[in-house]
């Protein structure tokens, strides 16, 4: 069975704790949850993975490469959260493993403050789910999917 990795970076620890108006009720565990019985909808194996730390996620972009390579692993389905508007090191380690990223925000970071608009992945992802909630990443994982 094909894998998926779904990523969440900083803070997203904190979904349905707090500010349920910018990111929903849902918890991570919700969240998490989704995706796997996504991934059981679909016949592949979703995994999921949540960091604070930027290495971490680095690493975890690398940890899928030689998956990718040998046909057994999609890619990754990413909310790398505030590091999506400051990381040059994670939009290296996307662009260095040629990994498929499907890049997902909740919310709208468009309809937000200015400093959200900016992406350092969006350049090299394959493909950017916004403002779509939970839902948002149901959608990335279709999408890796179709495009295999
Ligand atoms: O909309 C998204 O998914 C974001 O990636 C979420 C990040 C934010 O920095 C991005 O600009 C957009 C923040 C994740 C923190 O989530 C929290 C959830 C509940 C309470 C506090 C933070």
């Amino acid at each position: 069975m094909k894998s998926i990795l779904v990523l969440n970076g900083p803070n997203l620890n904190l979904l349905g704790i707090r500010e349920p108006e910018q990111y929903g009720s849902h918890t991570l565990a919700d969240v998490e949850t989704l995706c796997r019985e996504t991934g059981k909808r679909l016949g592949v194996e979703v995994s999921c993975l949540q960091s604070n730390h930027e290495g971490e996620l680095v690493e975890a972009i690398h940890s899928v490469r030689q998956g990718v390579l040998d046909g057994s692993a999609l890619g990754v389905v990413f909310n790398a959260g505030a590091y999506t508007h400051t990381s040059i090191a994670l939009h290296d380690a996307i662009k260095g493993s040629e990994v498929p990223v499907i890049e997902v925000h909740i919310s709208n970071v468009h309809a937000r403050e200015s400093f959200r608009h900016h992406s350092y992945l969006s350049p090299v992802a394959a493909g950017i789910i916004v403002g779509l909630g939970a839902e948002g990443y149901v959608l990335g994982i279709e999408a890796l999917v179709r495009r295999s």
